[in-house]
C-alpha cells in the first residue's frame, strides 16, 4: 500500500465533541490517515480557511423506505434520503428495519438490506423493531441478530399494530440486558390516546389540529414513567425516543437522578415547531402532525434547556417522509381525513444539523456540545465508534466542512428529499454545511450535491452500545 495520501483538507479548524485545534488532514483509503502541519501534497485538497470542520453527523433515528400498511408509502426511499442526508451535513443514518406482528425478525432485516443495497450513498446502520417479541424472537432471533451487528431496537408502547403490553417489554428488555443491547422506547400511552380520540371523533373534532388534543403531554409522562419504572426492574439501560417536553424531560431527570441509566433524544421538531403549527382547523395542519406532537414555547424552552444541561444524549431527526399531496402520503386515497388517519410522521433529515447549529449561533449550547449530541454520541450508543463521530487518525474520513456565518431561509425547493414540503419552511438559520465528505469521497461541494455512486454506501454491522 501506497504512503501517499488522496487528499488533504488544509487549514482545518478541526471541532470535536471534546477538542478544538488547526490542523491539515490527511485522508487515505477512505480513512484519516495523518492529523498534523505541512501535510505532503495530495492529488486533491481543499482549503478550509475562514470555516469549521466538524465530524459527519449520524443521524440515529431516521425513517426510511420503512414497508407500511396498506395506502402509505414512505416517500425517501435509500437513495433520496441519504442524498438529502449528506447535504445536510450527515455521513451515517440508522433506520429502523421494522418487524410486523407475525413475521420474522431476521425477515424483516433481510428485506431491509434490499432495500437498502444498491441505493444508499451514504453509510447506514439498522435498528430493529421488535412488535411480535414471540419466544422464538426472545430465545433465538434477538440475540443471533445482536451478536450479528444488530444492537439496538425499538419498542412503542402505542400504535395497535407495533405496540407492546408490559409483559413484552419487560421480556425485550431483559433480553436486551443479557446481550448488551439498548432499547430504544417510544413513550405515550395507548389506552389514554384511544379514548381521548374516540371522544374527540365523537364530538366531531377531526381535523389535524386535534391530533395534540389526543395525545397531551400527561399521555407521554406516564408512559415514559412506566418505561423509566421497567428498566429499573430490570435494570437495563433504555433511551426515551423522541421527547417533547417538560413532562417527560423531569420524568427523565427524576430517573438520571436515582441513578437509572435513562438516556433520552430529542428532535428539531421539539425545538422549532409548536402545536400552533398544526393549524387552527386547516387541512394543511397535516403537514407538522407527528409523534409526539408538537408542544408550546414554554416547552420548546424546556427543551433547550435540558439540551444545555446534559439530560439529552442525541439529537436525531425522526425523519418520517410523507408527502402531503400524496394518495400514500398525507391525504390516504387523495382525502382529507380525520386526524388520527394521518400518517405520523415529518420530514427532516437534511435540515436537522442546520436547525440544531443554529442553536450555536445563537449561544443556546456549545459547539463541542453539538458535536456530541448529532454524531459522537448517536456513533457511541449504536456501536458504530470509533470509526464514526469524531475526526482522528484511523477513523473514516466522514467529515463536514462548515461556514458558521451563512444564512440561509430553508425552503423546500432546496431540499434534496423526495418528500413536496418541509415543516422548517420560511424558517431562517445562520451555519450550513458547505462542503461534505463520506469515507474520503467530497459528495456535497459549495453546497451542491456533485453526485455519488447509487448503492457506494456501505451498512455497518454495530457493535455493542457504549455508554460512556
Ligand atoms: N414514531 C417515530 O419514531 N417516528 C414516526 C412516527 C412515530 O410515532
Ligand atoms: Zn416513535
Ligand atoms: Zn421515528
Amino acid at each position: 500500500m501506497s504512503n501517499e495520501l488522496d487528499f488533504v483538507i488544509r487549514h482545518a479548524d478541526v471541532v470535536t465533541a471534546s477538542d478544538r485545534f488547526s490542523c491539515d488532514i490527511g485522508i487515505r483509503d477512505g480513512r484519516v490517515a495523518m492529523l498534523g502541519h505541512d501535510l505532503p501534497r495530495a492529488p486533491r485538497e481543499l482549503d478550509a480557511s475562514g470555516l469549521l470542520v466538524l465530524p459527519g453527523g449520524v443521524d440515529g433515528h431516521c425513517h426510511l423506505d420503512q414497508p407500511m400498511p396498506e395506502g402509505m408509502r414512505m416517500a425517501d426511499d435509500f437513495l433520496s434520503g441519504t442524498r438529502s442526508a449528506v447535504c445536510g451535513g450527515t455521513t451515517t443514518v440508522i433506520p429502523f428495519a421494522a418487524q410486523h406482528k407475525g413475521q420474522s425478525l431476521q425477515a424483516a432485516v433481510d428485506d431491509y438490506h434490499a432495500r437498502a443495497t444498491g441505493k444508499a450513498v451514504i453509510d447506514y446502520g439498522f435498528h430493529l423493531i421488535v412488535s411480535d417479541p414471540s419466544p422464538h424472537v426472545l430465545a433465538d432471533e434477538l440475540p443471533r441478530l445482536i451478536a450479528n451487528g444488530y444492537t439496538s431496537f425499538k419498542v412503542y408502547m402505542t400504535y395497535d399494530d407495533l405496540k407492546l403490553n408490559d409483559r413484552e417489554m419487560l421480556d425485550v428488555l431483559s433480553v436486551a440486558r443479557a446481550h448488551g443491547a439498548l432499547v430504544m422506547v417510544h413513550a405515550e400511552n395507548s389506552d389514554c390516546i384511544g379514548w381521548l380520540t374516540e371522544r374527540l371523533l365523537g364530538d366531531g373534532h377531526v381535523a389535524p389540529h386535534f391530533h395534540a388534543h389526543a395525545r397531551p403531554a400527561v399521555v407521554e409522562r406516564e408512559a415514559t414513567h412506566r418505561a423509566i419504572a421497567f428498566a429499573e426492574l430490570v435494570d437495563v439501560p433504555i433511551l426515551i425516543v423522541h421527547v417533547s417536553g417538560a413532562d417527560a424531560i423531569e420524568q427523565i431527570r427524576w430517573g438520571q437522578t436515582r441513578g437509572l441509566p435513562i438516556l433520552a433524544e430529542t428532535c428539531p421538531q421539539y425545538l422549532y415547531l409548536t402545536a400552533a403549527d398544526l393549524g387552527g382547523g386547516e387541512y394543511e395542519g397535516a403537514k407538522c402532525v407527528c409523534s409526539p406532537p408538537p408542544r408550546d414555547p414554554e416547552n420548546q424552552k424546556a427543551v433547550w434547556k435540558a439540551l444545555r444541561q446534559g439530560v439529552f444524549s442525541i439529537v436525531s431527526s425522526d425523519h418520517a417522509p410523507f408527502s402531503y399531496d400524496d394518495p400514500l402520503g398525507k391525504k390516504p386515497g387523495g382525502n382529507e381525513v380525520a386526524f388520527n388517519h394521518i400518517p405520523n410522521g415529518i420530514p427532516g433529515l437534511e435540515t436537522r444539523l442546520p436547525l440544531l447549529f443554529n442553536g450555536v449561533n445563537e449561544g443556546r449550547l456549545s459547539l463541542h456540545q453539538f458535536v456530541e449530541l448529532t454524531a459522537l454520541r448517536p456513533a457511541k450508543l449504536y456501536g458504530l465508534y470509533p470509526r464514526k463521530g469524531t475526526i482522528a487518525v484511523g477513523a473514516d474520513a466522514d467529515i463536514v466542512v462548515w461556514d458558521p456565518q451563512r444564512r440561509v431561509k430553508i425552503a423546500n425547493a432546496s431540499l434534496h428529499h423526495a418528500v413536496d414540503y418541509t415543516p422548517y419552511e420560511g424558517i431562517e438559520v445562520t451555519g450550513w454545511p458547505r462542503h461534505c465528505m463520506s469515507r474520503g469521497e467530497l459528495l456535497v461541494e459549495d453546497g451542491r450535491f456533485v453526485g455519488a455512486e447509487a448503492g457506494r454506501g456501505q451498512f455497518i454491522a454495530a457493535g455493542r452500545p457504549c455508554l460512556d
